[in-house]
């Protein structure tokens, strides 16, 4: 469970397929029911950061500070359970993404900064990834940016995720 005050809990800002009306909520409107997750808001990064889009208009937010734009997105407070399992669908083992911490503004209280962890794309990629979007950024993964999504179970299956990553970043932009 996670409780207003539970100590156990971690907030994590979602600012991709995670939010409300994208592919990957059912995870968190789960572990909302089951008692595991809370929504606390809708927030936004108090540094600009980039959010790109990947192969598959899959978005990735890139720990470059000082690029990009400052994000918006949601946040939630989530049980270590929930959030066991919220790492293994971002593949933090496998080197997909990496939950770092990140300084939001937002919520009720305007004036006041929340810490809290979100999902950056890997060390790895993120700088090809960042020259690879022409060092343009998002502020919002919205329904348009999303336009082409292709959800997992309908990607190639021979090639991993991190294949398609660099195939991505080394390809020129068709
Ligand atoms: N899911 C996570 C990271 C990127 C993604 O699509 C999120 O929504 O925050």
């Amino acid at each position: 469970m996670v409780a207003e005050t539970d100590a156990r809990s971690t907030l994590i800002f979602t600012y991709g397929t995670l939010k409300q009306g994208f592919s990957n909520h059912i995870l968190l409107q789960d572990l909302i029911a089951a008692g595991d997750a809370a929504f606390r808001g809708v927030y936004t990064t108090v540094n600009d950061l980039p959010l790109v889009c990947g192969p598959y208009r899959v978005p990735f937010l890139l720990n470059l500070p000082g690029h990009g734009h400052r994000v918006s997105g949601e946040l939630y407070a989530v049980s270590p359970a929930a959030l066991a399992k919220m790492d293994e669908l971002e593949g933090l083992s496998r080197g997909h993404y990496e939950r770092l911490p990140i300084e939001l503004r937002g919520g009720e209280e305007d004036d006041e900064t929340t810490s809290a962890e979100a999902y950056y794309a890997h060390r790895s990629y993120a700088e090809a990834m960042w020259r690879r979007s022409g060092e343009e950024g998002y502020n919002c993964y919205s329904e348009k940016v999303a336009r082409g999504y292709v959800k997992r179970k309908d990607r190639p299956k021979h090639l991993t995720f991190l294949d398609q990553i660099r195939l991505f970043v080394t390809s020129d932009g068709i």
